[in-house]
């Protein structure tokens, strides 16, 4: 039951706190993800919670560079799934499907308890069933990431370990760096365009994740009509460290011309 009547101007933050609440009732989120999810907000805060036209442009790279991608992936932690499942499944669905479970925090109870809210979900499991969407990461992370000590470097081979692309949400940081060291492409989501994740990403989305992975998918599902030349030209046009940029000096622009009254 929900607490947060429809009416209330910040419905949509208040709704996306209560999704927070109830995963780490359920075990999925780490108790970490709670403080992690408050520095989002406060991030938000500054953009103005919408999705900027600066934004809009790591979006639009991301999804070129997804369908261009040979092998991508979608890696999944405690706050992805409890802010955003469905819609990581219907972006799965457009790609090849894969999805892995890489958490910082890793413990077989979690494991289980995120399994469980996969296949809990009727139509999620019938996708599963179907191969339409894979879930990887949980019996077969036995690959390791190179240079990467937390839990987080534990990798399935089918997933991240062979993947061009792979798509952080919500990073804790040092993985991004070993990703890139691996030859391998990263776009995170990340609402704090400052972060080392932001920084090391081959392309940063600041953006909140349940705003941005919908737009993704529509540009996902856009560009698969597209030649392939046109989307290399999206994403050799894409800089993300003049992108992170524009992002901090419309913060700041915002910040300096606000009106309080
Ligand atoms: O589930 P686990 O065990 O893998 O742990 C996940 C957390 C999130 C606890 C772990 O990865 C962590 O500690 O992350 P950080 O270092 O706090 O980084 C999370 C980043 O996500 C921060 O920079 C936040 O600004 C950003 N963030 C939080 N909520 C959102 C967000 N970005 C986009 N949308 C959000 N809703």
């Amino acid at each position: 039951i929900s607490f947060v009547p429809k009416t209330h101007p910040r419905y949509k933050s208040l709704l996306n706190r209560e999704k927070v609440v109830e995963a780490l009732d359920k075990g999925i989120l780490a108790k970490a993800g709670l403080t992690a999810h408050g520095r989002g907000e406060a991030f938000d805060y500054l953009i103005g919670e919408k999705t900027t036209d600066i934004a809009l442009k790591s979006i639009k790279a991301s999804a070129a560079m997804l369908v261009l991608a040979e092998n991508p992936v979608i890696s999944i932690n405690g706050n992805t799934i409890a802010l955003a499942k469905d819609e990581i499944v219907q972006l799965a669905e457009e790609l090849n499907g894969k999805i892995e479970v890489n958490l910082f925090y890793r413990t077989k109870e979690r494991e289980e308890n995120i399994k469980k809210a996969f296949e809990e979900d009727l139509t999620i499991k019938e996708k599963l069933n179907n191969n339409k969407i894979k879930l990887l990461g949980l019996n077969d992370a036995n690959r390791q990431i190179p240079n990467l000590d937390s839990l987080r470097g534990k990798v399935s081979e089918k997933g991240i370990y062979s993947a061009d692309v792979v798509l952080v949400p919500l990073e804790d940081g040092d993985r991004t760096e070993a990703l890139v060291n691996m030859g391998k492409k990263v776009i995170s989501i990340d609402l704090n365009p400052l972060s080392r994740t932001a920084r090391k990403s081959t392309i940063t989305i600041v953006d909140e994740i349940t705003r941005c992975i919908p737009l993704l998918t529509k540009y996902v599902k856009e560009y698969k009509k597209m030649d392939k030349k046109a989307l290399k030209n999206i994403v050799d046009n894409y800089d993300n460290k003049e992108n992170l940029k524009e992002m901090l000096n419309y913060i700041s622009n915002r910040l300096k011309t606000m009106d309080l009254g």
